[in-house]
């Protein structure tokens, strides 16, 4: 996807990031060597790479305009890109030339890339994806922005009280943040609420004009996102603030406080990340910021369209919007009142115009995840997009009525949920408005088709698409785990930065003994590491020796990490009943964030850290068993996670995973991987061989079938001894000093309802895990299935994912920017 040729041009030396970094440390920050602080190194070492990175930027952009090129923006609620400095360095290919820079003047690279603090602006999977889509973008060269929300607080941090998730507000901006340029002069009208007036032109047309009851500007802040030597590209997030005009009436009257709290009203909109996955139904605030940055990005866009001297009716031959899930997709609407109420466009023209500028990805199907807005609270906040709305949907329900759909069909298609209280179904606004849909694993865009979206799959085949995720290699195995990256280009050469099937040439290493060794090596390195830092975060000590079990993504019952510690109580009892012989070593190593109104996510924290402290000091089971659960999973912590795994756990129900990323950063590092045959999970056992790839439990149809047929949880557990004494032992009060209510939840929806299957799926789950401990007991055959999950991990690169898009949806080339000094 990429051509290979140098694009010449920077090539920085030792002495001059030397003096650039000491230069910006004394006029960037007014600071010297002797008196400056960590962050004051760190600040000057960022600024003297945002300088190069911009002067990409800067050349890309002015190739861009000269082309007058398609582009493309990337719409999404929330990006997590990690930190900056190191993916930076790599891109520019001067982290060497800096770490020895910085060691002339006694300063440690390491120390500086630890003190960049993350911007945590996304959840998890949805917000990291976003990312990696913005960095392979900038790489293959797609002229392309990332439009999205500058959260003043984003993700929360977790902390761990008595074993307890405790959210601590996330400040990221506190010492400020070099990577980012205030553009106040791209800033736009934000206008909320009031109501709409049908009035007529002076040609007898109709006029729609809506007078709002608030407005509030938002501000565009850039931040500069490099290409792996190649382009740069923009995530632009814009910040909510007062329109300063808006307040004078009330100075003038004297109502100083009035104007004040409008201020802080404004500012309101983009002030924290939202961090439920689910249930945000109602929360008025979110669906502000919605309408917020949707509203800003497509004002700019079509700034960008006229400035270039085109017409509004071009707009998608050289615009393709990318909807990430529904969160933006109130755009459609939005659009649609830009064209025809602001630039009195027809309707029909301006129909035509959206619907083949959107493009919508679906990231879920889960049911309670699917958004909805009740029309009562989206026609208070957005009158004219709620009229719009109604006008979409009752044109596409004539259609349906003119192809003789049946009543039940055209309730169950309609934009409008008329079931309870009336709702606008997004992911049906979505679909009626854009030109393509897309899931994001082979088997998600199957169940999408077949489920979630079948009527309208049936209507309209040929917008149905999938485009299979990936993830950003260069991050993920380049930047965090140098010791794999440099014995990899020993023996493949570097092609594989840009390139990542060429990691096929891996597969003939695999019988080499002393290349088998030092990729084992490696692997026991960066275990060390990630022990050490467990140790420093948890006070826990792993032997690095030790299987490392990992789990790590966000808490939720669909992921089954209950599932998990079923597994390492089984384990516990077998040690303490004399039955422990099949057991290898194993430290357990769990992560990840649960939604602070989430009961059963966090109950479930709580158990994994109850057995955490039952095990560990348990000194029956000492060096056989240790449990850890590392506090604040964020982007920084997976990078030190995945290259010190050895097992990848992917065990949520068939069918609840739209794909995952965590599953290809796992493999990508050499982890094996014990799954289900989930989201991209299927594609990944596929792609390296079902004999290098733990298997277990029911595939989606078996699921399906399971449930249709009548679950009945409590069977399985009668059946099966084993499973009945992890069980009781939930609430047998040998966890938590005797307490036996505080599992009980827990413990009674397995027994009760069971939704996600953990009972049916246990016993395969333990024999497999079983299977795992034998083949970990022969180093050689571990090794072997290590090197060839890595060399056949080249699909799962976001390039190959961008590339596809570019193809099959976008219709855009990539333009390559000649890079000069
Ligand atoms: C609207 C609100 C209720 C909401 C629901 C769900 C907000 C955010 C989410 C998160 C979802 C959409 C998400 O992150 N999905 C994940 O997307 C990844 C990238 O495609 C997938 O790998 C992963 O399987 C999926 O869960």
């Amino acid at each position: 996807y990429f051509s290979h040729e140098s694009l010449g041009g920077i090539e920085l030396s030792k002495e001059e990031i030397k003096t650039a970094f000491l230069e910006k440390l004394f006029y960037g920050i007014g600071r010297i060597p002797s008196v400056a602080t960590t962050n004051d190194f760190y600040t000057a070492l960022a600024l003297t790479v945002r300088d190069q990175v911009f002067k990409r930027y800067v050349r890309s952009l002015e190739e861009y305009a000269e082309l007058d090129s398609r582009g493309i923006a990337y719409l999404s609620a929330e990006y997590l890109p990690g930190p900056h400095l190191g993916n930076n360095l790599l891109n520019l290919e001067i982290t060497e030339e800096t770490r020895e820079a910085l060691a002339e003047l006694d300063i440690d690279l390491e120390a500086l890339l630890e003190q960049e603090v993350e911007p945590g602006l996304g959840n998890g999977g949805l917000g990291r994806l976003a990312s990696c889509y913005l960095d392979s973008m900038a790489t293959l060269g797609i002229p392309s922005i990332g439009y999205g929300i500058r959260y003043e607080f984003g993700i929360f941090n977790q902390t761990l009280k008595e074993g307890w998730q405790a959210e601590v507000t996330d400040k990221w901006l506190h010492y400020g943040n070099p990577w980012e340029v205030v553009r106040p002069e791209i800033a736009f009208e934000v206008r909320f609420g009031g109501r709409t007036e049908h009035g007529k032109n002076e040609d007898g047309t109709l006029k729609v004009t809506w007078t709002p009851d608030s407005e509030v500007k938002g501000t565009a802040y850039d931040t500069p996102i490099l290409g792996y030597n190649s382009n740069g590209i923009v995530m632009r997030l814009w910040k909510a603030e007062a329109i300063d005009s808006f307040d004078f009436s009330a100075y003038n009257m004297g109502d100083y406080y009035r104007a004040v709290e409008k201020k802080m009203r404004s500012e309101n909109i983009t002030k924290v990340l939202y961090p439920n996955d689910e249930n945000l139904s109602g929360k008025e605030l979110r669906l502000k910021q919605q309408y917020f940055f949707v509203c800003c990005s497509l004002q700019d866009i079509i700034r960008l369209h006229l400035m270039q001297g085109r017409k509004l009716n071009t707009l998608s031959e050289k615009f393709s919007i990318q909807l990430n899930d529904t969160h933006p997709s109130i755009a459609v609407p939005e659009l649609m009142r830009l064209l025809v109420d602001e630039h009195d466009m027809e309707w029909e023209e301006a129909w035509h115009v959206t619907r083949h500028t959107f493009a919508y990805t679906n990231h879920t199907l889960l049911p309670e995840a699917l958004e909805k807005w009740s029309v009562h609270l989206l026609g208070r906040l957005l009158p004219r997009h709620m009229e719009i709305i109604y006008e979409i949907n009752r044109r596409f329900l004539n259609e349906l009525r003119e192809k003789h759909y049946t009543g039940e069909q055209i309730a169950r298609m309609s934009i409008i949920d008329e079931r309870g209280e009336q709702s606008v179904r997004m992911a049906h606004l979505a679909t009626v408005g854009s030109f393509k849909v897309n899931g994001v694993s082979r088997l998600h865009s199957r169940l999408l088709k077949s489920q979630v979206l079948n009527d309208f799959a049936d209507l309209w085949p040929s917008q149905f698409t999938n485009i299979t995720n990936g993830v950003a290699h260069r991050r993920f195995l380049a930047v965090s785990n140098p010791g794999l990256a440099e014995l990899i280009s020993e023996k493949i050469g570097k092609q594989w930065l840009t390139d990542l099937p060429q990691l096929k040439g891996l597969e003939k290493y695999a019988d080499d003994v002393d290349f088998r060794e030092r990729w084992m090596q490696v692997k026991l390195q960066n275990k060390i590491g990630l022990a050490r830092h467990i140790k420093e975060r948890t006070g826990v000590e792993l032997d690095p020796s030790m299987l490392f079990d990992v789990h790590v993504k966000r808490i939720h019952e669909y992921k089954r990490q209950h599932l998990k510690v079923l597994h390492i109580l089984s384990l516990y009892l077998r040690l303490k009943n004399g039955k422990g012989e099949g057991i290898s070593p194993t430290a357990f190593i769990f992560g990840g964030k649960a939604a602070p109104g989430y009961f059963m996510a966090k109950r479930i924290i709580k158990l994994i850290t109850s057995v955490a402290e039952l095990v560990n000091n348990d000194k029956e089971v000492q060096d056989r068993l240790k449990v850890v659960f590392l506090p604040n999973f964020s982007v920084k912590q997976a990078q030190r996670v995945y290259p010190a795994a050895d097992l990848s756990e992917q065990i949520s129900m068939a069918g609840k995973e739209a794909s995952g990323t965590g599953n290809m950063k796992f493999a990508l590092n050499g982890a094996l991987t014990i799954g289900t045959l989930d989201g991209a999970n299927v594609e990944i056992r596929e792609e390296v061989g079902e004999e290098n790839f733990f298997l277990f439990g029911l595939n989606t149809e078996e699921v399906q079938t399971k449930k249709a047929s009548g679950y009945h949880p409590y069977r399985i557990y009668d059946r099966n001894e084993e499973l009945q004494e992890v069980i009781d032992f939930l609430i047998s009060g040998e966890l938590e000093n005797g307490n036996t209510e505080i599992f009980r939840p827990v413990h009674d929806n397995l027994l009760q309802q069971d939704p996600y299957l953990l009972l049916e799926d246990y016993q395969s789950y333990i024999e497999k895990m079983e299977e795992i401990h034998e083949v970990w007991r022969s180093p050689v055959k571990w090794a072997k299935m290590s090197i060839l999950n890595v060399a056949r991990m080249g699909k799962f690169s976001s390039d190959r994912s961008i590339h596809e898009y570019a193809e099959e949806i976008w219709k855009v080339e990539p333009v390559k920017v000649q890079l000069s000094k």
